[in-house]
């Protein structure tokens, strides 16, 4: 089964990524299996090293959107490109706005060891 851990990777790492493409999102929100049942609304992906991305971990807690104290914020911005599904599509035709940016980034950590799970902000 697949691991909380892993799942992250699946559906926020391409390190290597170019997002310089509209066609960005369209690709890998498919690619990655967040079409399948529905479109997933909002999906960040982050274009830095793993490694760079598992020390947020390492960065003093704060509180995360749900209340629980388990999220890290990093202390350099980051390559990252948000999709976000648009007004007129439907399912099963997965559209997406594809948007790069450079920003703080906050991920929630858990388990040993202490590795990203889910993307907060
Ligand atoms: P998730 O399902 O929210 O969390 P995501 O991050 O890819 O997935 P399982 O066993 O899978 O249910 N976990 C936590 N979740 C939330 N908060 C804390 N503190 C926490 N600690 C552990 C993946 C797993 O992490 C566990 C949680 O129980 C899950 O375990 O965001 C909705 C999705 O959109 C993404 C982020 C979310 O997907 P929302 O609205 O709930 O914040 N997303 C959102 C994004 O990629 N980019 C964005 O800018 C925003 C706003």
């Amino acid at each position: 089964k697949e691991s909380r851990a892993m799942k992250f990777q699946r559906q926020h790492m391409d390190p290597d990524g170019l997002s310089n493409n509209s066609n960005y999102c369209n690709q890998m929100m498919r690619r990655r299996h967040m079409t399948e049942g529905r479109c997933k609304p909002v999906n960040t992906f982050v274009h830095e090293p793993l490694v760079d991305v598992q020390a947020i971990c390492l960065q003093g807690n704060i509180t995360c959107k749900n209340g629980k104290p388990n999220c890290h914020r990093s202390s350099s911005s980051m390559k990252i490109t948000d999709c976000r599904v648009t007004s007129g599509s439907k399912y099963p035709n997965c559209d997406y706005r594809t948007s790069q940016k450079e920003r703080h980034i906050i991920v929630a950590c858990e388990g040993n060891p202490y590795v990203p799970v889910h993307f907060d902000a």
